[in-house]
């Protein structure tokens, strides 16, 4: 691999060259590699998706995109906050590895590093365009934000959209930014048009380079609280409010996908849709559901960091396909690189290239013996086969607790597993420890944890850091 690996200058010095390709590829000389597009929704859970269960009939244009595409069972996040989450899928590393840990806010003075590299950054070398739309969170000071990270265009928020004065809990939070660019354009925007405006600029961009290979990374700050949506979808959804929101971020699937076909880039275009970790269950009805999965953001159990994922692109994707194995966002960055024909960072990375899986080859397997989840630095579970083992940890629960309601939270209680092993393919819900009857197994996956959680301590980057706040 070596070969292929460049460095951080490298990616400098191969701007140029990325502009040179473009030309190549508009005059036809060599195919172009596939656009990519990944929808990104921000604690949409589980359970919340037909295609993956949910009743009613809320999601109709990503249960289409489902049924054109794959559909993953066993997708992981690798930590179950925001932060934390978006750092993994944009870079390939566990956010432990990088040192960007769960939730940044305004305070926050550190964010991801100059020298990470970003599927942005990785494509920029086969001269992409790039866009985000949406909320970043891997910080908010100027030289942390998309555009220092290998996006052209940037639009959105810096991070969670309650970080602002009207917190449930926490009235001293400073407005919130509206950012384009590095330039903030507004403060406490109607948060009722952020779905549309993310849609709308989107489907621009990808009008816009129709002609040339591109990367948008669409990255809703919906169905994270509070829930807001537009007047079109207000009332629309049995299921309340939230029902509406997740109404409307199926509705900007579907603007995507239309505009995807109006251009001719079917057959071009991979577009990824998953979310950043499960449903907040504090917030009761404002809350999504994890459905047959134990638990929700925050914690290590199923309901945090297992996710819907569905990927469409007619012609290379079968139709109908249904992928079973481990596999998760970490995946993604050397995924898409492959696909690119982009050089992988030379530093150590996490995520494998699981193009086999996307595209539901009948042999293919998981390429990851062992997926670790991290709270924090802290090693909470690993996913090896069809097993999972709980290492000895504490984590917060709703289970007994009142629920919140109407955008106010509930409160957690504190709860504690100990050594715990669970037989995923028959025991979703994590329920009947096995820890006493497999002792053999639970040796072989502790083992195979630690010697990753050793691996990854010797090999950390710090997180990037300013010297005092600006
Ligand atoms: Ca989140």
């Amino acid at each position: 691999m070596r070969r292929h690996a460049i460095s951080r200058r490298g990616f400098l010095a191969g701007a140029g060259l990325g502009a040179l390709a473009c030309g190549r590829f508009a005059r036809g000389a060599a195919a172009p590699p596939p656009n990519v597009i990944i929808m990104l929704t921000d604690d949409l859970g589980y359970g919340d998706l037909g295609a993956y269960g949910a009743p009613g009939n809320d999601t109709p244009n990503l249960d289409r995109m489902s049924a054109e595409g794959v559909r993953f069972t066993d997708f992981y996040v690798p930590q179950p906050v925001c932060s934390a989450s978006r750092a993994g899928l944009l870079t390939g590393c566990c956010p432990n590895r990088i040192g960007i840990l769960g939730a940044l806010g305004p305070k926050s003075v550190h964010g991801l590093h100059e020298r990470e590299v970003t599927i942005a950054e990785a494509v920029k070398q086969r001269g992409y365009a790039t866009a985000i739309f949406g909320k970043w969170h891997l910080g908010h000071h100027p030289r942390f934000l998309p555009t220092r990270h290998g996006f052209d265009t940037y639009f959105g928020l810096p991070y969670s959209n309650d970080m602002w004065p009207h917190h449930p809990e926490d009235p001293n939070y400073p407005p919130l930014p509206l950012i384009e660019g590095e330039r903030v354009i507004a403060e406490n925007p109607d948060q009722t048009r952020l779905t549309t405006w993310y849609t709308e600029r989107a489907a621009a961009f990808i009008r816009a380079n129709r002609d040339r290979p591109f990367f948008l990374y669409l990255a809703h700050s919906m169905p994270h609280v509070p829930l807001y949506v537009s007047e079109k979808f207000k009332g629309k959804s049995p299921r309340g409010l939230y029902g509406d929101v997740i109404r409307e971020l199926d509705w900007s699937a579907g603007e995507v996908l239309a505009e995807v076909a109006r251009c001719g880039l079917d057959s071009r275009t991979l577009v990824i849709f998953c979310s950043d970790n499960g449903p907040w269950l504090s917030y009761g009805d404002h809350g999504g559901s994890a459905g047959p999965l134990r638990e929700g953001k925050g914690t290590a159990w199923e309901g945090g960091i297992r996710v819907p994922a569905i990927m469409r692109w007619p012609g290379t994707i079968p139709e109908k396909s249904v992928c079973r194995e481990p596999a998760g966002t970490l995946d993604l960055l050397p995924t898409i690189a492959g696909l690119a024909g982009a050089a992988l960072p030379e530093h150590p990375i996490d995520g494998k290239n699981i193009l086999p899986l996307m595209k539901a080859e009948p042999e293919a397997r998981s390429p990851h013996e062992a997926l670790c989840f991290f709270w924090n630095n802290e090693l909470h579970a690993v996913r090896s086969g069809r097993f999972k083992l709980h290492l000895p940890h504490s984590y917060r629960t709703m289970e007994g607790q009142a629920q919140g309601s109407g955008g106010k939270p509930g409160k957690y209680a504190s709860a504690r597993t100990e050594l715990a092993l669970y037989d995923l393919g028959a025991d979703i819900g994590e329920r009947n420890d096995l820890a006493a009857q497999r002792p053999d197994l639970v040796a072989e996956i502790t083992e195979r944890g630690r010697a990753f959680e050793a691996a990854l301590a010797k090999t950390r980057r710090a997180a990037g850091r300013i010297e005092k706040e600006i």
